[in-house]
């Protein structure tokens, strides 16, 4: 059997309007969640941001500003606020969803050397969350993707989703990116189509 799943990526405070990481219009995306989760998946996943204190993605850890780039054993690093701190309040799933319709919680950027956009894997491709197995175990074929934030964890991990043979769908009105450049977004959404994702909207999902 071909099953669907719902991956509803980092849907916690700090990436909503008035969270460390804000992404603008992050609370617009609420409508479409609450649609998807409507819909009859087989499987239905969240992923959370899942940092400790010392992480090596906060700026404040490298004395830098966020913004700024370091090298992280050997990774490209962009910096960030202090958010998503394991067990705050910011790393929280955000009010306005029905997360009781979640399955199962996938952490990632859990390791204090390493940053993790996708779901799927770190950002070397060193360890994997295990959400693949997950979804093969369970004959999952299609993925359908959305939440926060276009240009970083939505991007990458549909990149990887697509790398390891499911269909990936993005329904981009249920996305919104951090924008540090303005067009980064429009990029990322180039970026996912190239690779071979389907980027719909949910008023054209077939499920
Ligand atoms: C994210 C930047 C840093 C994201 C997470 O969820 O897109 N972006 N950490
Ligand atoms: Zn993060």
């Amino acid at each position: 059997m071909m099953k669907k799943a719902l991956i509803l990526v980092d849907l916690q405070n700090d990436f909503f309007p008035g969270g460390a990481l804000a992404v603008s219009e992050g609370d617009q995306i609420l409508s479409v969640v609450g649609k998807l989760l409507d819909q009859p998946f087989d499987v239905i996943v969240a992923t959370k941001d899942w940092h400790p204190a010392d992480h090596g993605s906060f700026a404040v850890n490298h004395g830098k500003q966020p913004g700024e780039r370091v090298n992280l054993e050997g990774l490209e690093q962009i910096l960030w606020p202090v958010h998503c701190v394991q067990d705050s309040e910011g790393a929280e799933f955000a009010p306005g969803w029905d997360a009781s319709k979640v399955k199962k919680i996938f952490c990632k950027g859990t390791e204090k050397k390493i940053d993790s956009y996708s779901t799927f894997f770190d950002n070397g491709h060193r360890r994997s969350t295990g959400l693949s197995d997950y979804l093969k175990q369970q004959g999952v074929k299609d993925v359908y993707i959305a939440g926060l934030a276009t240009d970083y964890c939505v991007k990458y991990s549909v990149l990887d989703a697509v790398n390891l043979g499911f269909n990936a769908y993005v329904v981009i009105d249920g996305c919104r990116g951090v924008n540090l450049q303005e067009t980064d977004s429009a990029k990322a959404i180039e970026a996912m189509q190239r690779a071979g994702a389907h980027i719909v909207l949910f008023q054209d999902l077939v499920l």
